[in-house]
């Protein structure tokens, strides 16, 4: 460890993140690295995300590292879709096959962390009360970790039990028998409303803004794939680093226009029935041009309509305000179905505003709901809420909340000018949320390790966003969300527009996955364009992490 017990390396999170941090820094590059997790366990996301029907929406075998040919080769996924229970099985194995826990301080949650010019170090505190230093500081803190609970008039007063989905408890929540009501029809609502349906005397789904679905058609995966997928990890790869979301399969080449509508008709209904999302991948450009996506969206509403008995009730389900992706687009496992069963109501909130909330349960302008439960699957204050709460003070005393007041402003979303060697796993300005996490997540971690080892093969230890090169992105962010129909969903959180007060900047980068790297692998090359490098007196003083002898294979 270098000298003063300091770190050459804090890792903030101990999700898929963090934990290929750790490994990649420590075992590969021979740094000393502690990672401080805030829960009692592995698993970020997947830690806290334990509501009914948790389950992701990439498909299992490209929702995992893909870095290692072993990992891959001896972890068996079950289901096409993994559920939350699984992907932390999955995680908790990684960190036991790579040796990670010894270096993980789980119940540490960050409070602050302070750049020390002097120092040149990371000061950084615990609401445990320890105190840490290190060179260097990775928020590996997630996209969608701060759970955003509206602020409804009488909330405090309800004597029943209230959970948010993102910070489920651990034990569970009793619903057998129970009357529960569902705030939020977003990803994560869709996806709980037909598991809490099944187990509650009645649920009650309270809705802002009627959703698109496609099903997800989840089932066991045979024997079959999965050897397929042990043995063609290569190809698997190749496909999921080529496409612009990540995901194992790529876009028709096709318009929704150039083919008859008969045609048009039969490809939607095969991918309808293949389900997940690559529905989204039928056209090439239903993300581009509002008319081909028209014909997508009326392919939905027109299934809503099909598979909602009662016609009013479709009607209120039926989107029309946003196209069809342009929101996050859920899949589900018999979402619109659940609104036919005898036990669930639907209240359209446009119509039937909440008031308040009572002892008793949820008053909207037509009468009172009584519930036991309230369950709010109402998002996050995602991807500068994680990073703001750490409460982060750079260089000369800024803050990370007055330096982004007006909106995230970061360099490819991996740093921030003003805060000199903190780096942000999937930042705002970066594809994160648009992506495939797990392929966002490997391609920032190896960028970041490739960047170190430069650093000290050139005797440097400092670096720094220039702050041009992030307007120019902020620049370049927008002008690729604006060539999509994402900034379409006016109440979208890739906005902000679900917290009131955020500002409205169109957050993550649209522009494609395969192009983001091509951009990040030529700043790289170019020496790292739009980033001040510096080396300190800490070097020759015999401190940093250069010369750092004595870690690992890389440092010698
Ligand atoms: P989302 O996608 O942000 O959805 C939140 C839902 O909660 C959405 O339907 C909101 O309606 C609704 N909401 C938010 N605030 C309120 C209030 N005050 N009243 C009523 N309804 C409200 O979060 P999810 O957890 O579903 O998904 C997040 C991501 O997690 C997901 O995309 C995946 O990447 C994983 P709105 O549409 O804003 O009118």
């Amino acid at each position: 460890m270098p000298a003063g017990g300091e770190q050459d390396v804090l890792v903030i999170g101990a999700g898929f993140s963090g934990l290929y941090a750790l490994h990649a820094l420590r075992d590969r590059l021979g740094l000393s690295v502690t990672v401080l997790e805030a829960a009692d366990g592995v698993g970020g996301t997947w830690h806290w995300n334990r509501y009914p029907g948790a389950r992701c929406d990439s498909e299992s075998h490209s929702y995992c590292y893909a870095f290692s040919e072993e990992l891959w080769r001896e972890w068996e996924w079950t289901e096409r879709y993994p559920g939350h229970e699984e992907i932390r099985r999955y995680l908790n194995w990684v960190a036991d096959r790579l040796d990670l826990r010894r270096d993980i301080r789980l119940g540490r949650r960050v409070t602050e962390a302070r750049w020390d010019e002097a120092a040149g170090l990371w000061r950084v505190a615990t609401e445990q009360g320890e105190r840490h230093a290190a060179r260097f500081l990775i928020a590996a803190v997630g996209c969608l970790s701060s759970a955003n609970i509206p602020a409804i008039e009488g909330l405090e007063s309800f004597q029943g039990r209230v959970a948010h989905t993102g910070e489920w408890p651990r034990e569970g929540v009793e619903l057998a028998g129970r009357r529960v009501g569902l705030i939020g029809t977003g990803s994560t609502g869709i996806q709980a409303a037909p598991v809490i349906a099944e187990q509650a005397a009645h649920l009650t789904v309270f809705q802002r803004t009627p959703n698109y679905s496609v099903p997800a058609r989840n089932a066991p995966l045979s024997p079959e794939f999965r050897q397929w997928v042990r043995e063609n990890r290569a190809e698997i790869l190749r496909v999921m680093h080529a496409t612009p979301n990540g995901h194992p399969f790529a876009a028709r080449d096709q318009s929704a226009l150039e083919v008859e509508p008969a045609e048009r008709e039969a490809l939607y209904e095969a991918a309808w029935a293949r389900g997940g999302m690559q529905f989204r991948a039928t056209f090439r450009d239903i993300l581009t041009d509002k008319a081909a996506n028209d014909t997508a969206s009326d392919f939905i509403r027109r299934k809503i309509r099909e598979i909602v008995q009662d016609p009013e009730t479709a009607r209120k389900l039926t989107p029309t305000d946003h196209p069809y992706a342009a929101k996050r687009p859920p899949i589900d496992s018999g979402y619109f179905e659940t609104f036919n069963r005898p036990n669930v109501t639907l209240v359209d909130l446009r119509e039937d505003p909440i008031e308040r909330i009572t002892p008793r349960g949820v008053r909207t302008r037509s009468g009172e709901h009584a519930l036991d439960v309230l369950v709010f699957a109402t998002g996050f204050d995602a991807l500068t809420g994680p990073l703001l709460r750490l409460n982060l003070t750079g260089r000369e005393g800024l803050t990370l909340a007055e330096a982004w007041r007006e909106g995230p402003r970061s360099w490819l979303g991996l740093a921030v000018p003003g805060f000199p060697n903190l780096f942000t796993v999937t930042g705002p300005g970066s594809p994160s949320v648009l992506t495939n996490m797990p392929v966002a997540i490997e391609q920032h971690v190896e960028w970041i390790e490739r960047c170190l080892r430069e650093m000290r093969a050139r005797g440097l230890d400092r670096i720094e966003a220039r702050a041009e090169a992030a307007a120019r992105w902020g620049a370049e962010v927008n002008a690729a969300a604006q060539a999509t129909l994402l900034p379409m969903a006016a109440s979208s959180w890739y906005l902000g527009a679900n917290v009131p007060g955020k500002p409205r900047v169109f957050m993550p980068y649209a522009g494609g996955m395969a192009r983001y790297r091509a951009l990040c692998e030529e700043v790289a090359a170019k020496g790292y364009e739009g980033f001040a490098l510096a080396r300190s007196a800490r070097i020759d003083a015999g401190r940093g992490v250069v010369p750092n002898p004595a870690h690992g294979p890389d440092a010698a």
